[in-house]
């Protein structure tokens, strides 16, 4: 704010200067103009700018060191995977990450770093309402800081081509209060709920049979997979597939049998094969994941 006022000011001040010193210009004779014109060039040409450029870049150097200072001790690791994002957070202390996918929590006026890179191809991670775009690159870390200061339900998008189903590949931001916030990562560390009977049970069990737990880690459970999205608190994700569906039974189905024609190139195998009972435990059994 100090920065912008000086901005401001001095630039609205100088505007006047410039403005008035042509209209005296217009104004006065020939030879007038000549002799003042000397003085002007080296005075407010090179003396004045260089004092101002050198007096403003000293004030605001410090001020760049505390635009990217570290946060508050909420670090959040994000990967862009084709074509969803792994979610890593490292509360302060932590040895551990509690991982999750395809959602971003924020607790509200507290600075969280997010620490970004990718496994294989270039993505950029953009929260439009909270930061710039800032690249995720193969065997780099890149690292941006993010104050949001209201609770807020936000998007962000990956804003760098990566691949077929690049412009289907965003993900919800919650900015909650921070007492909520550490509801919430407390119930996200957890082990998954488990299955009820019934449906839900019958579903565990084809989830195992049918080999989705090589992919996609249900914590507290056998399935263990690292491929694909951490699946341990999925139902209390609201998108399917990184934005691409709402979180419903309905477009649960239609992400596990048209996989491929939902989200082009997708890196999961369709389940189009099973039947319709099978379907219905399967989403009754992730429905319970929350
Ligand atoms: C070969 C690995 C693989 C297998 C096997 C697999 N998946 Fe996936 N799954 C993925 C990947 C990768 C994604 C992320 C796709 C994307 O959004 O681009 C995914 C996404 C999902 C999602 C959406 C997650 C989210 O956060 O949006 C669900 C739900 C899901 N899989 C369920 C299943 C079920 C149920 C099975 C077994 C019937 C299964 N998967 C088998 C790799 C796999
Ligand atoms: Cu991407």
């Amino acid at each position: 704010m100090g920065l912008l006022r000086v901005m401001v000011v001095g630039g609205a001040v100088i505007a006047a200067l410039v403005g008035g010193v042509a209209v005296h210009a217009a104004r006065s004779n020939r030879e007038n103009q000549e002799k003042l014109g000397r003085a002007l060039i080296i005075g407010g040409g090179v003396v004045v700018p260089a004092f101002a450029l050198a007096a403003l870049l000293v004030w605001s150097l410090p001020m760049m060191t505390a635009f990217r200072a570290p946060g508050d001790g909420l670090r959040i690791e994000v990967s862009g995977e084709q074509w969803w994002w792994r979610v890593r957070y490292w509360p302060e202390g932590a040895e551990t990450p509690i991982e999750t996918a395809n959602l971003i929590v924020l607790p509200a006026g507290e600075r969280t770093e997010i620490v970004l890179d990718s496994p294989d191809v270039i993505h950029s991670f953009w929260i439009p309402a909270l930061a710039g775009k800032v690249d995720m690159i193969p065997g780099r870390r890149t690292r941006l800081v993010v104050e949001p200061q209201e609770p807020a339900e936000l998007r962000g998008q990956c804003a760098e081509f990566c691949g077929t189903s690049h412009a289907l590949m965003s993900f919800p931001v919650e900015v909650v209060p921070a007492a909520a916030f550490a509801g919430w990562l407390e119930r996200e560390a957890a082990h998954a709920a488990a299955a009820e009977p019934g449906p839900a049970e019958a579903g565990a069990e084809l989830f195992s049979a049918l080999g989705c737990g090589g992919c996609h880690n249900v914590r507290g459970t056998g399935a263990d997979g690292v491929i694909g999205p951490d699946l341990t608190h999925f139902a209390s994700r609201p998108s399917i597939g990184a934005g691409t569906l709402p979180n419903e039974p309905e477009a649960l189905r239609l992400w596990l049998a048209t996989t491929g024609k939902v989200k082009p190139d997708v890196m999961m195998p369709s389940f189009g094969m099973l039947g319709a009972p099978e379907l219905d435990a399967l989403i009754a059994y992730l429905a319970g994941l929350r």
